[in-house]
């Protein structure tokens, strides 16, 4: 089992057994690591759940606390952005709902992605160095998806009422537990690391890595984010097409904007700020 610890001892590119990669996961020890701290000082656990963000929603919506988290072994419809689904095999992965209720304007609320997805590299970079953030809600190991982030807002009167950011992030699945379709884009922790992952102490530091992101979020503004966001961005000057609503844009990614919008110049030479899409990278990550 590897632990952020021995990363550089242990990192290499062999692939884990399937067989070996059922990790128990220690609600327990998750709920004593976190008993002091904000997110994750109640764990709401289940074996198999319809998706954790809907679970989430619901207890928010019954006035669960800023904070509360929900973990699931598995999902029977896990989601992804525009309906798309989020593939969820039991007792390998991390699937995990976070509720939260910050002080913002509805329109702030996409920023939770951006704050999300530093957490979750940085944590996933615990493991190993070659993880990286692609905007807006993915985090890559070699280019291909390790984590997703979805997330989803309930607002009154343009303000925040809460916000569910739903991560989920493939731990300990080798290739052949994907779909055949997300074979050569998906990959687990565990194939980069070497070795299977504990999968409680991935749990913790991230909802650690998180809280302290957050928390620099609501004190110090976006600003304070941006640039470590930057820092682990793999897009910064690739050509890349994006499809943003069906509008597609062409040109070279030239970094964040102050409002969390992906900036291009495009093939025209003129800056564009896309807001929300989906980011194809022209040229491969090599
Ligand atoms: C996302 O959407 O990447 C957000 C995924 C959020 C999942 C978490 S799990 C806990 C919580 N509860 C939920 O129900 N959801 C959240 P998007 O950018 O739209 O990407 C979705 C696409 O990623 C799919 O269409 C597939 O191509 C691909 N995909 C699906 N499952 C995957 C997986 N396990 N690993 C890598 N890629 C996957």
């Amino acid at each position: 089992m590897v632990f952020p610890e021995d990363q550089n001892a242990r990192e290499s590119h062999s692939p884990v057994s399937a067989a070996t990669a059922h990790v128990p996961l220690s609600i327990e020890d998750i709920r004593h690591a976190r008993a002091l701290a904000r997110i994750g000082r109640s764990v709401h656990y289940g074996d198999s759940v319809t998706s954790t963000n809907s679970l989430a929603s619901q207890l928010a919506r019954d006035g669960a606390a800023d904070g509360t988290v929900v973990i699931a072994e598995t999902q029977t419809k896990g989601r992804g952005r525009l309906g798309r689904s989020w593939v969820s095999p039991p007792h390998r992965n991390l699937y995990l709902s976070v509720v939260l209720r910050p002080p913002l304007a509805a329109s702030a609320a996409p920023l939770l992605t951006l704050v999300a997805g530093l957490a979750v590299a940085e944590t996933v970079r615990e493991w190993t160095s070659r993880a990286a953030i692609k905007w807006p809600n993915d985090v890559l190991i070699d280019g291909r998806k390790v984590a997703g982030i979805l997330t989803e807002l309930e607002a009154a009167e343009g303000q925040v009422s809460f916000v569910i950011l739903g991560i989920g992030v493939n731990l300990n699945v080798a290739a052949e537990d994907f779909p055949l379709e997300l074979r050569d884009r998906a990959i687990g922790l565990c194939m980069a690391a070497g070795d299977v992952i504990d999968r409680t102490a991935f749990t913790t530091h991230l909802l650690s890595r998180l809280e302290e992101r957050y928390d620099q979020f609501l004190r110090e503004g976006f600003a304070a984010i941006r640039p470590l966001w930057e820092g682990l961005s793999c897009l910064s000057g690739r050509r890349v097409e994006i499809d943003s609503g069906g509008t597609r844009h062409t040109g070279v990614v030239i970094g964040l904007g102050a409002d969390g919008s992906l900036r291009l110049r495009d093939t025209a030479g003129q800056e564009v700020s896309i807001v929300a899409g989906d980011v194809t990278v022209i040229d491969g990550y090599a």
